[in-house]
């Protein structure tokens, strides 16, 4: 049901549920990125005589004082003599290259501040370089083995990096370097005609062959109904980046496309437009395409059998991206930006772990979420009362269901002012909170970033008085918008002066008689929506570019930036609602590089189709290597009313994400599970209570990601990468490194699927246990509406809790289940990890840590078979742990009674002929000759301790 807002909404603008593609600039429509393409147009007509205009002074401190991490020199372009420009190149550690060039007193300042939001600090120079001059051109020889070496062309500029020998990636080996400098209007003179001898002629422009004979769009530029005024001129940023002996490009999420990122120009060309990144609100985005979506992250690995290097091209303007795979050459890419500084890092691999690693050094990891949060989240747009969410958490628990979160979408905000309830529908939120926190459930409500501008609005009135508002193009007053509530406006979360309010809006008690929210918990959860930001009556749907933002730059400058910074401030208020902070949890639309450190993000407004669940995976795969993990798409799809067969299959998409949540948009019918008929409740039942029995896998996966920046969800290419046909593989995947695969189902009617193996390996059915050998690098398995093709890869051990329970919270003294999945070679490992779910305690410590092994002698007899398996626990924490650790710390002395409760061991080639605790006690225990399968009954040893079960087999 809408609430009459809402149908009063609809009705005044239409528009707003209509958005078609063509609201959206297509490369063409954009006058810098058709400028950008037609330079590299232009270079492909003139290929012997293309060069680039930009050359530098070599540095200077060579050879005098070799050891340094980098330079700074100056940059001049022949086709404008008179502009300055200025590099800077540096060497990190971790042998990451940074290269910034810029405009030097130039009539204007290029904005130079995205790294500032995306980076977690000013990276460390590297002290293990030495730099030399060499055939004219500056040499960095660098890295623990002394194979990694840049080297910087004078004339023309030239950056490569080569490992081994190797060239890796080249900045400007195409000569597509362009940086538009600051003029004026009168400054520069598009060519112009002359009357010569009776004949009008071209007085060409010397920059002509260079830049083109146009002026095209310097000045503003229209599209649809609106006019970009540009008081700014043109300053748009070419650069192109060629990953030369690299076959395959991953990341720049987001699009709706393959991992593997095909062509956009050239020969091989798959889609006409460049992929663009435009934080954008796209109405019904099509499921393949190179539009752009929610968010941004200029990260792009290449990869190749042998080597795997990124760029982070750090930008947050408008930026269009040309990809050609170019065979045996490798892939040419060409960014192309509205605006800003160059300012670009080469990570240097020389594997997809270490290129995570060299990210995260950068940009920050993921956080450990709070436990709950992995759980089930139930949400639809709209519950629309306090009683409505009673009925629907009640009708979970009649059926059995487990959940853990119920969220509530705008409606529940009276006129769509957030954090104001609509009494009428929601009289007592705090007693409604309470009710679902009653079994430790917790709720997440929607808080967006449009402000309705009225007085009786206290959160709109004190950014009002305090002035942090973003401001127009006049740079005077409220930019004002209309959002759901109508007339809006945005908080400028550049400003500083946000902060501290935005943050003290969380706060549960009344502090200093200012508003806050004290008509809701401190365990509430927070949705931010609608941050790109979206305005129904702006150009493609978002703020115009000439805004004014703090520090007088324009939203042109920043738009891919600001989306991050609303869910970064909404982050730190949730957590600062108790002392000591606990973690919180905070879902964004909009995200950009760095966004992984403040929550969990979506795939947006997605169709109920199956192309739309398929190609939701390769979008949760793209956004973990854009360093977001915590990454879903709406279960169910989120328009339109998915058949009960497609609801069942994106359960299990959604069991195996990262986040898992149902949605649902407001005119479509309710489908809450429990709504099914038989026999498709029982099954998303199951599969509920399967992502529920594997939480231990996923937090452990967590904690993982959360080190080493390596994404939860790992496409083939990324576990192994050495294997090229996995490299374009983007519709299976491993959980962690648990060893889990799964090949979540995306069509209709399927009866089995084939998994692709890259190794000779036994891999065994997760609900048979049935052990497969691939064939042919491929095994098949059935896959009926009833089945899930989710396999554990020999050589694993999996940590499960199989009791069923209404909630996350309610397992926290459950014992667990470890199955042993045994190698070829009779061997296994696995992890656990577990802390409290929700303080930082694990910062001091209180934490359990077990790594569990399974180790094979041989046995005596002709074959050499088995002889004994030798299953073990041991601490892992006191190992690695830095600071304090105690193995009998707060948190593992709390679960100090859960036990292990039962071992399920794969793979053993016969029956054994005894099992008993290390040093003590027969056990009980089964065997199933097929299959091999050995199931020991509760060694009854307890998840905190050392133990060893040892099974002989001869
Ligand atoms: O213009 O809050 O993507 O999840 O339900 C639509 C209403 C605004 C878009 C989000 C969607 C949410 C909806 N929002």
């Amino acid at each position: 049901m809408r609430s009459p807002g809402t149908l009063l909404l609809l009705l005044l603008l239409p528009t707003s549920l209509a958005f078609k593609p063509t609201d959206f600039k297509t490369c063409s429509q954009a006058g810098f990125c058709r400028r950008g393409r037609a330079l590299s147009a232009r270079a492909k007509e003139n290929p012997s005589s293309w060069h680039s205009p930009y050359s530098i002074e070599p540095p200077e401190f060579l050879p005098l004082n070799p050891r340094q991490p980098g330079f700074t020199t100056s940059v001049r372009s022949s086709i404008h003599p008179n502009v300055k420009f200025v590099l800077d190149v540096r060497i990190h550690e971790e042998g990451i290259v940074r290269v910034r060039m810029d405009e030097e007193d130039g009539l204007r300042k290029r904005y130079n501040e995205a790294a500032q939001w995306a980076l977690i600090g000013e990276p460390l120079l590297s002290e293990d370089v030495v730099w030399k001059m060499d055939e004219g051109k500056a040499k960095a020889v660098y890295g623990p083995k002394k194979d990694m070496v840049l080297v910087v062309d004078f004339n023309p500029l030239k950056i490569t990096l080569f490992r081994g020998g190797v060239e890796q990636v080249v900045l400007n080996g195409r000569g597509l370097l362009h940086m538009e400098h600051f003029r004026t209007k009168e400054d520069s003179k598009p060519a112009e005609h002359i009357e010569s001898e009776g004949q009008s002629v071209l007085q060409v422009n010397p920059a002509a062959w260079f830049e083109g004979d146009t002026q095209d769009a310097f000045w503003d530029e229209t599209f649809s109904s609106w006019t970009d005024t540009k008081p700014k001129g043109p300053e748009s940023l070419s650069l192109d980046i060629t990953f030369p002996n690299h076959a395959h490009v991953y990341g720049i999420p987001q699009h709706a496309t393959n991992l593997s990122l095909p062509s956009t120009t050239g020969p091989t060309a798959r889609y006409t437009d460049p992929f663009r990144l435009y934080n954008s609100d796209v109405f019904e985005y099509l499921a393949d395409s190179t539009t752009s979506l929610y968010g941004s992250i200029p990260l792009m690995h290449a990869h190749s059998a042998k080597s795997t290097v990124a760029v982070f091209n750090v930008l947050a303007s408008e930026t269009w991206i040309d990809i050609a795979h170019t065979g045996k050459s490798g892939v040419e890419t060409h960014w192309i930006s509205e605006s800003g500084i160059l300012d670009v890092f080469l990570l240097p691999g020389p594997t997809p772990t270490d290129v995570f690693a060299q990210y995260a050094r950068l940009t920050g990891t993921a956080p450990l979420p709070a436990h709950w949060s992995l759980g089930y989240h139930q949400c639809r747009w709209n519950y629309v009362s306090s009683d409505d969410i009673r009925g629907v958490q009640n009708r979970f628990d009649e059926e059995d269901i487990p959940v853990d979160v119920f969220w509530l979408d705008i409606e529940y905000a009276e006129d769509h002012k957030y954090f104001m309830w609509n009494k009428k529908t929601f009289p007592d939120p705090v007693e409604m909170t309470k009710d679902v926190e009653a079994i430790e459930r917790k709720m997440v409500i929607i808080v967006d970033p449009h402000l309705k501008r009225s007085n009786d609005y206290p959160v709109y009135k004190r950014a009002s008085e305090l002035g942090v508002l973003v401001k127009p193009k006049s740079g005077e007053g409220e930019y004002e918008g209309w959002c759901w509530p109508g007339s809006s406006s945005w908080i400028d979360f550049f400003h500083p002066g946000s902060w501290d309010f935005w943050i003290s809006l969380f706060k549960t008690k009344t502090i200093d008689g200012q508003w806050s929210w004290t008509e809701s918990t401190n365990n509430v959860g927070i949705w931010n929506d609608m941050n790109e930001p979206s305005v129904f009556n702006g150009p493609e749907i978002t703020m115009p570019k000439d805004n004014v933002h703090y520090g007088g730059w324009e939203h042109r400058d920043v738009h891919n930036v600001n989306g991050m910074l609303f869910a970064n401030l909404t982050f730190q208020a949730a957590a600062a609602r108790t002392d000591p902070p606990r973690r919180p949890f905070v879902l964004t639309r909009a995200f950009y590089a760095g966004s992984q450190r403040f929550g969990a993000m979506w795939t947006g407004d997605n169709l109920g189709t199956w192309e739309h669940m398929a190609v939701g995976i390769q979008m949760v795969l793209a956004n973990g290597v854009g360093g977001m993990p915590f990454a879903g798409s709406d279960v169910g799809g989120f328009f339109g009313n998915p058949e009960p067969e497609m609801l069942v299959r994106w359960y299990v998409v959604g069991a195996f994400s990262p986040f898992f949540r149902a949605h649902a948009h407001i005119d479509t019918k309710r489908r809450e599970p429990y709504l099914l008929e038989e026999p498709y409740k029982s099954l998303v039942r199951d599969i509920l209570r399967l992502r529920y029995s594997m939480l231990p896998v996923w937090y452990t996966a967590f904690r993982e990601t959360s080190e080493s920046g390596v994404p939860i969800l790992r496409p083939q290419y990324v576990m192994f990468p050495e294997d090229e046909a996995g490299f374009g593989i983007d519709d299976q995947y491993y959980v962690g490194s648990s060893g889990l695969l799964v090949k979540p189902v995306t069509q209709k009617g399927v009866k089995e699927v084939s998994v692709y193996i890259a190794e000779d390996q036994v891999y065994y059915d997760y609900f048979t246990n049935h052990a497969h050998r691939p064939k042919n690098r491929h095994i098949t398995v059935p896959a009926n509406l009833d089945q899930i093709p989710l396999l554990i890869r020999g050589g694993s051990i999996i940590p499960t809790r199989e009791r069923p329970r209404r909630s996350s919270p309610l397992m926290k003294h459950d014992p667990f289940t470890l199955r042993v999945a045994l190698d070829t070679s009779g061997n296994a490992r696995g992890e656990l990890y577990l802390d409290d779910g929700e303080t930082y305690g694990y910062g001091k410590g209180d934490v359990v840590w077990r790594g569990f092994g399974a180790e094979s002698t041989k046995g005596k007899g002709k074959g050499k078979e088995i002889g004994t398996v030798r299953i073990s626990s041991v601490d892992l924490a006191t190992r690695t742990a830095v600071g304090a650790y105690d193995p009998a710390n707060e948190f593992a002395r709390s679960v100090g009674d859960v036990r292990v409760e039962k071992l399920v061991v794969l793979g053993l080639g016969k029956k054994p002929l005894s099992v008993v605790l290390d040093g003590g006690r027969e056990l009980e225990w089964e065997f199933t000759s097929e299959g091999g399968v050995l199931v020991v009954k509760d060694p009854a040893v307890r998840v905190v301790d050392d133990w060893a079960v040892v099974v002989k087999l001869e």
